[in-house]
């Protein structure tokens, strides 16, 4: 109607919570909706399952001082691209790729960034598949475009982030040389079952017809 104002406004701490956990339900279920769909059409789950989590405050405040940052609604808005994260966990790699292109032709969901970090694995030996996107949300006098971050990850890849990601929490970042050089071996292994996998997955495939 004409009232409506597309504004990316976000003044309160209170406003960050309700817009961005409006933003966290709708993509979740339109990813359950393609999730859903693509059973129907393929006859198999391309998801495995899906996590959704709003960035605690402490954590929003640790990144953005991280960064150089003073602790601002319009700071947090602006450079924490992940206040409202979706982790989607597939079984393989060629599922990241199919997920990653259905969300993006979504009419109302704009990609701001994309960081393939399978093709190009985090110097750790991090991988995983990330997007950045805006979707809006519709209030009562006004159309607020909020961003997510998307994570999209193997179970074999997610199994090696929650480790990795424990061991540094522990060591506070500092971990030992060798483990993560062994972390790193590991990665290497996780990406050589993954391709295996995948290729086991599509001679089956083919010997069904599919
Ligand atoms: P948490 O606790 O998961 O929320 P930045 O977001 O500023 O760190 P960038 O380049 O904007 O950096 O984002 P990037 O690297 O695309 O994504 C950052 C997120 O990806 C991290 O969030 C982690 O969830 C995940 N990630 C990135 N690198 C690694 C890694 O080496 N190991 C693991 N386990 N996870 C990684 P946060 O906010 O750092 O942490």
């Amino acid at each position: 109607g004409s009232n409506i104002k597309i504004s990316d406004d976000i003044n309160t701490w209170e406003e960050v919570n309700l817009l961005y956990n409006s933003a966290l339900k709708q993509i979740t279920t339109k990813i359950e909706i393609l999730n859903e769909e693509f059973q129907e059409v393929h006859k198999y789950n391309p998801i495995e399952h899906t996590k959704a989590r709003l960035k605690s405050p402490e954590s929003i405040v640790k990144k953005l001082k991280r960064n150089g940052y003073e602790s601002t609604i319009g700071n947090m808005v602006r450079y924490v691209n992940d206040i409202a994260g979706v982790r989607i966990i597939c079984s393989f790699t060629s599922d990241i790729y199919k997920i990653a292109e259905m969300i993006s032709n979504q009419k109302d969901i704009q990609v701001l960034t994309v960081k393939d970090y399978i093709m190009n694995p985090k110097p750790s030996g991090y991988r995983s598949y990330h997007m950045i996107v805006s979707l809006p949300v519709y209030l009562s006098d006004r159309i607020v475009n909020v961003k997510v971050e998307i994570q999209i990850r193997t179970v074999a890849m997610d199994f090696w982030a929650s480790l990795e990601h424990k061991i540094q929490y522990k060591f506070e970042g500092k971990a030992p040389t060798h483990i993560n050089s062994e972390l790193h071996e590991c990665a290497k292994m996780v990406a050589s079952l993954d391709a295996r996998m995948l290729s086991l997955n599509e001679e089956i495939l083919a010997l069904e017809g599919k």
